[in-house]
């Protein structure tokens, strides 16, 4: 694998939040998001796309799948191929062909997770030696094991690690910052499942920014959390601060709303 390959992109694919996105799943009451905030909120994190020199696809809203704004759950795009994969939750599972037919026109390699077991998107961060995976509710062993064949077959190792149950996806508790640092919450960083690697602890009380992604040159962080935005600075990191609060209503965040990758990596 090219390290830098894990926060180096040429492209990003989202898909613009439809009307129904007010009744996506959530874990737990709350406010239902409103679909015209969401779409502002969407449309600001296109923009900061753009603005690391990624050339970003906008797919159509899918208004029979509330949750489709979350494009990061059905693929995987790694090593210049796109994978499909099997979402875990049911109400999200026909998310898949809209995304085939919408990679199929940008990845000459599409692959198709075969039967058998779910993988959420959410739950796996890609490194620049491997890619980690959390089981979770989403995330089974069958899934996995087929994952992992797959990924065998383009090069890149896969390592399983567990998400803690009280999060949704593995990735809602860390973050890369670069090839080699993840930036993670204590429990995450107290499992183990990063040692070896740079980390940088999410200060206490704002692990919602633990779901930063690194474009390029900048790390993309919720708005709102002052402590960790400082501290990322402290180290160097270029931080653009993005709104989530319509997302978050909905368990998501800045990673699952982009797939990012380089469609050639070798060009
Ligand atoms: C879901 O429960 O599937 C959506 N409401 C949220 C998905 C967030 N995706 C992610 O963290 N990768």
């Amino acid at each position: 694998m090219n390290p830098e390959a894990s926060f180096r992109f040429s492209h990003a694919v989202t898909r613009q939040p439809g009307k129904s996105v007010a009744h996506g799943i959530r874990d737990g009451a709350g406010p239902d998001p409103d679909s015209g905030a969401f779409l502002r909120e969407h449309e600001a994190y296109v923009q900061a796309l753009r603005a690391t020199g990624a050339e970003v696809t906008v797919l159509e809203p899918l208004e029979d799948f509330p949750d489709s704004v979350f494009v990061e759950d059905p693929a995987l795009c790694v090593a210049g191929a796109a994978i499909i994969l099997r979402p875990g939750a049911e109400s999200r599972f026909g998310e898949r062909d809209p995304m085939r037919r919408a990679l199929d026109e940008i990845f000459t390699r599409v692959i198709d997770l075969p039967e058998g077991g779910f993988v959420d998107g959410g739950d796996i961060l890609v490194t620049g030696r491997e890619v980690l995976i959390g089981l979770s509710a989403r995330t089974d062993e069958a899934g996995v094991a087929q994952l992992d064949r797959i990924l065998a077959e383009l090069g890149v190792p896969l390592r399983i690690v567990q998400t803690p149950p009280e999060i949704l996806h593995f990735k809602t508790g860390c973050g890369l910052l670069d090839a080699e640092t993840i930036f993670a919450t204590a429990p995450l960083v107290r499992s183990g499942c990063f040692d070896g690697y740079e980390v940088v602890e999410c200060p206490e009380g704002e692990e919602p920014a633990a779901n930063l992604i690194r474009v390029n040159d900048t790390v993309f962080l919720a708005k709102g959390f002052p402590r960790t935005a400082a501290l990322l600075r402290e180290k160097g990191y270029a931080v653009t601060e993005l709104s989530v609060a319509e997302a978050a209503k909905l368990d998501g965040g800045l990673s699952c709303m982009s797939l990012r990758f380089t469609p050639d990596p070798s060009s």
